[in-house]
């Protein structure tokens, strides 16, 4: 069965300028026909008045033809840039609909573009971080994985394999001539060397999956430190309340900020002390939990007044009280700002060393990483067992798992989930 022709809006929702209408699908000329009076040269754009069945004018629009399988989906496929006010797209969508068009699914035009080969699982997740990218370094890491340096790795690595797995079935089917244990004893180097790349490739400390979620740092210390006025500071808002009175915060409360160019969840933290009250223990109980779960702590105190806890950063507030700074902690004044520039810089260059990464791209969901984790556990297997007929099947078994990371093989059951997270019209 052919499949629908599908359309939506590709641009943002509300009123704007210009709205994106695309579509895609075997019918995409049938709707131009009817909507444009015909199809205009490929992949040029061209203004037309659209109607619809009645003749009624609808807009002036510019109209892009993009004839499969040379498009972004593989598909004939089309774009109507329109006057972005509701009525219009309102209007132009029901013209669609009425020449056979139905709206498109989350996802739906990435995931023919994957069925019809024109990217594979890595790129087309790509894709949607691009478009959900918040930051540069997002956007970055994203366009890296659009383009295919990710898949680029894992083909790699499944070419190898293939080659592996093709001398070790002819040690099967050879046994007696004389290049065995040669041949095997080269074999098992590969397969070593090739099992040490992959393992290193995932001792990366999840800095791609970091950096695409975005990080958490939490605030913690004794109470009455200024940790939430810390807060308040850092995120250039009112968050928490500020007071004088010790165990004012209770809950773990969130602000979200940019720090070095990665999203970042900052965590005020209830005071920790020792407490009688039911009320403020559960404060203490939740943050030590979100501290112990994030990814960088700072630890607030008051300088002169040294308190140790485990922290990634120091920080000893209020020196404009005079207390000494002590060694290994950064002095500020939240009040007066003094230190704040230098604190600032700290955190960014955390947040980047926790999220940087170097040579080839990072793996950027737990997906890529449960993968290859089988991988590397079939190589390992492969590896011990002495009888070759056990080794192809582990080698096979390894293969298969590099596939489902792009998508080659056995992905059926992934798909809903992975591309539901798309947005409509992408
Ligand atoms: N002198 C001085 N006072 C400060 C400074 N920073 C915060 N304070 C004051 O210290 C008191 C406590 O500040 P908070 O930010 O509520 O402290 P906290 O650590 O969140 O306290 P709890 O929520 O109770 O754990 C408030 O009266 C603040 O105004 C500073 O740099 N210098
Ligand atoms: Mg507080």
């Amino acid at each position: 069965m052919a499949p629908d022709t599908i359309f939506a809006l590709a641009s943002g929702a509300g009123r704007g300028a210009i709205a994106v209408l695309r579509m895609s699908g075997p019918g995409t000329q049938t709707v131009l026909a009817a909507l444009a009076g015909g199809v205009p040269p490929a992949r040029r754009a061209s203004l037309r008045t659209l109607r619809d069945t009645n003749g009624d004018a609808l807009d002036r629009a510019l109209v892009l033809w993009f004839p499969g399988p040379g498009s972004y989906t593989g598909e004939d496929a089309a774009e109507l840039h329109v006057h972005g006010g509701p009525a219009v797209i309102a209007a132009v969508s029901d013209a669609i609909v009425t020449a056979g068009g139905r709206p498109a699914e989350a996802g739906e035009f990435t995931r023919r573009a994957f069925l019809n080969g024109r990217m594979d699982l890595l790129e087309a997740e790509g894709v949607n971080d691009l478009v959900s990218a918040e930051t540069r370094a997002q956007a970055r890491q994203a366009l890296r994985q659009m383009d295919g340096e990710l898949s680029a790795l894992h083909q790699g690595w499944a070419e190898r394999l293939r080659n592996l797995l093709a001398h070790q079935e002819a040690l099967i089917d050879f046994p007696d001539e004389d290049l065995p244990s040669q041949v095997e004893g080269m074999l098992l180097a590969h397969m070593l060397s090739l099992r040490a790349e992959i393992a290193e490739h995932l001792n990366d400390n999840r800095r791609g999956e970091r950096l695409r979620e975005g990080l958490v740092f939490a605030i913690t210390g004794t109470p009455n430190v200024g940790k939430s006025s810390l807060m308040n500071t850092l995120a250039g808002r009112d968050v928490a309340i500020v007071s004088a009175t010790p165990g004012t915060t209770r809950d773990a409360l969130e602000a979200r900020v940019v720090l070095g160019g990665v999203p970042v969840t900052l965590v005020d933290t209830a005071g920790l002390r020792e407490t009688e009250d039911p009320i403020e223990a559960e404060g203490v109980r939740r943050a030590l939990a979100r501290a112990e779960a994030a990814d960088f702590r700072v630890l607030v105190e008051v300088a002169g007044e040294t308190i140790s806890g485990a922290a990634d950063l120091v920080v000893a507030n209020k020196t404009d009280l005079g207390g000494a700074v002590p060694d290994g902690a950064l002095g500020v004044s939240v009040t007066t700002g003094a230190g704040m520039e230098d604190l600032r810089a700290r955190l960014d260059a955390a947040a980047r060393a926790l999220t940087q990464a170097e040579g080839p791209p990072p793996l950027t969901r737990a997906r890529h990483r449960a993968a290859l984790t089988e991988a590397v556990a079939h190589l390992d297997r492969a590896l011990e067992v002495a009888l070759p007929e056990l080794r192809g099947e582990d080698l096979r078994l390894a293969m298969r798992a590099l596939g489902r990371v792009t998508g080659a093989v056995g992905v059926e059951d992934l798909f809903d989930v992975i591309f539901r997270q798309f947005c409509i019209g992408k």
